[in-house]
């Protein structure tokens, strides 16, 4: 098939620079936005999130929108509601004016992050388990679904918000193991989130196949994502370094791990 051109937002990032690498294979030719220059690539896109004009200009001409951008762990509220809440709402706005048909969202565990963690036993968190954050990061992530739902409903523009679980070239924590997304995963599952046909607004779950995973994949192998990879080889070592999650440790009952217990920055 012929590449699809692709606006990467966040491409200095993490994940952006991971999927900078991943995606052409994949068919893509990515057009790359951030707010910081992007290295080695001279015509990155630099703009801010909150420049409408230059989001319009940037997505002209492209199929869909990778949307990366953004605040990517809790801050306080005034950076999250600029970068996460009014940024996302103007990179739809951008899609909207410009007539670009889909966008794939940058969701997070974190909007269902205060949910409790399943038993090891029991059946695995669904899709539509009521958004609960567990930061204002998280509640941004809620934000961003709901607006991707707007867009559909209202202008016709498709999205999937992928809930990202952990996306790093290896997993660090026990709690990774639950919630990994290998890059090579998550470049087949953005693919997948980017060609799928008839999406409307799809939430699904961004994580491999591990074997201690936390939340159901249905929705995410729906749209023809077949993850590859799986935690488990990482198990023995992080679990011998770190030892197995304790349930009575508030750091681990919940989705959201050590989000809800890191020190709080409150007042924001
Ligand atoms: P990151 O923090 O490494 O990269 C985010 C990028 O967005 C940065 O390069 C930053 O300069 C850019 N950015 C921030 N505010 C901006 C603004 N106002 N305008 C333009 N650019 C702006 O984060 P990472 O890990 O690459 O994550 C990418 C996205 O995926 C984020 O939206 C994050 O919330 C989401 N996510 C990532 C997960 C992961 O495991 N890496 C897990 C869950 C969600
Ligand atoms: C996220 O949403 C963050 O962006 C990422 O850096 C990780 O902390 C991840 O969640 C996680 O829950 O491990």
């Amino acid at each position: 098939p012929a590449p699809r051109t692709l606006l990467l937002t966040g491409a200095a990032g993490g994940l952006g620079t991971l999927m900078r690498s991943l995606l052409p294979a994949h068919g893509y030719h990515l057009r790359l936005l951030d707010a910081r220059p992007v290295p080695d690539a001279p015509d990155a896109i630099t703009a801010d999130l909150a420049d409408l004009d230059a989001l319009c200009e940037a997505v002209r001409g492209t199929d869909a929108v990778l949307h990366l951008a953004g605040i990517s762990l809790e801050a306080p509220f005034e950076k999250i509601l600029k970068a996460n809440i009014e940024g996302t709402y103007h990179l739809y706005e951008a899609a909207r004016l410009e007539g670009v048909p889909r966008v794939v969202f940058a969701s997070s565990n974190h909007a269902v992050g205060d949910t409790p963690v399943p038993a090891p036993d029991g059946p695995r968190i669904p899709v539509d388990t009521p958004h609960r954050p567990d930061t204002f990061y998280g509640l941004s992530k809620c934000f961003g679904e709901d607006l991707a739902q707007l867009y559909w409903d209202r202008h016709g523009i498709e999205t999937v918000s992928v809930r990202i679980g952990s996306c790093f070239p290896e997993p660090t924590s026990v709690r990774m193991l639950s919630i990994w997304l290998s890059p090579a995963d998550a470049a087949r599952l953005f693919h997948a989130a980017l060609t799928a046909g008839d999406v409307g607004h799809t939430v699904v779950y961004g994580s491999s196949a591990n074997t201690r995973l936390w939340w159901d994949l249905t929705s995410a192998r729906a749209l023809g994502y077949t993850p590859e990879d799986d935690s488990e080889p990482y198990a023995a070592k992080l679990i011998a370094e770190q030892g197995e999650l304790d349930p009575a440790n508030p750091a681990n009952d919940r989705l959201g791990g050590h989000f809800l217990t890191d020190p709080p920055i409150w007042p924001y």
